[in-house]
């Protein structure tokens, strides 16, 4: 089940997603990173950041949430580490980049694109939506010109061959908005969603549970929001309001079912995360399962039924 992302194969739909897999080796024990699609890493930024204060973590009925706060080893040390490691086992690698400022988003791009393991590099991705930095009004994925400005100079970074996705927040009053300014600076694709923002309340102390306060939900609760987020975007390319990319799912999915329904929205590949944390084969088996459906239906290729909910009839 293989699949073209704006011009790179890669040999299965599937992907872990940014931040659930750590650098690999863990998830490595139990299933072989280089079956996947692609394993996304953990955003990366320039210099070293210890992140927020614990408690950083908080399980809830509906979902996990967290406040990590791009906790990292910063670039130099990603590539000599974690991305020469993914690059000796034969893993296709998303490279998740982040910055303060636009300017070190493109040089955490120049840095990976530029090391001795950048063939390793399948898509370089650029997380315009974390929603734990200190100022939420920060967050570039909430305003188009930010968004625009961080990927434009991403864009000058990374070599023809690499493709640029952005990752969008579901936090914003308009996707296809933010999606617009983003394919104009030049995205080959885009990855939705990152994680909703939400507040646990500590039930004993009636404090806020996360030592930052608030965190970013994900896990089965936000799959309908990923779900609407790509059906939205999908329309406006469907229509002409926007550029036709590939879209990568994100948010919620566990099953080779819930893979299926975010293609049918739009996704033509699907990043697994927080399923990832109970079970570390998740990617890999979603994948699994989602052929095996595909085959019950007599349908040979994904691209067949990507986006095929908004056919009509
Ligand atoms: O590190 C984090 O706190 C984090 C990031 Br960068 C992100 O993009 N999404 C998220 O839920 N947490």
């Amino acid at each position: 089940m293989s699949v073209d992302l704006a011009g790179v194969r890669l040999p299965s739909p599937m992907m872990t997603a940014s931040g659930c897999a750590a650098n690999g080796r863990e998830m490595h024990r139990f299933v072989d990173v280089a079956e996947l699609g692609a394993f996304v890493t953990k955003s990366v930024k320039l210099g070293a950041v210890s992140g927020r204060g614990t408690p950083r973590m908080a399980e809830t009925d509906s979902g996990m949430l967290n406040s990590i706060g791009l906790q990292g080893p910063g670039v130099q040390a990603f590539v000599e580490r974690d991305l020469a490691w993914l690059h000796s086992v034969g893993a296709r690698v998303v490279v998740s980049v982040a910055g303060s400022t636009a300017s070190e988003f493109a040089a955490v791009a120049r840095t990976v694109c530029r090391s001795p393991y950048a063939s390793a590099v399948a898509a370089i991705e650029v997380n315009i939506s974390c929603p734990n930095v200190a100022n939420r009004g920060l967050v570039f994925a909430c305003d188009p010109a930010s968004s625009h400005k961080v990927l434009t100079l991403v864009r000058e970074e990374v070599p023809r061959g690499i493709p640029m996705l952005a990752k969008l927040s579901p936090d914003v009053t308009d996707i296809t908005e933010i999606a617009a300014a983003v394919l104009r600076a030049g995205a080959h694709g885009l990855t939705m969603i990152n994680t909703l923002l939400g507040v646990v309340i500590d039930p004993v102390r009636l404090r806020p549970h996360l030592a930052g306060t608030t965190g970013g939900l994900s896990g089965p609760a936000i799959r309908p929001v990923a779900v609407r987020a790509i059906w939205q975007v999908t329309a406006a390319m469907r229509d002409g309001r926007i550029p036709t990319v590939p879209v990568v799912g994100a948010g919620g999915v566990r099953t080779g079912a819930d893979a299926l329904e975010l293609v049918a929205a739009g996704a033509s590949a699907i990043q697994v995360g927080t399923a990832a944390f109970n079970d570390p084969t998740a990617p890999v088996r979603v994948g699994h399962e989602l052929a095996a459906d595909l085959e019950r239906r007599g349908i040979t290729r994904l691209a067949d039924v990507v986006g095929i909910a908004h056919d009509g009839g």
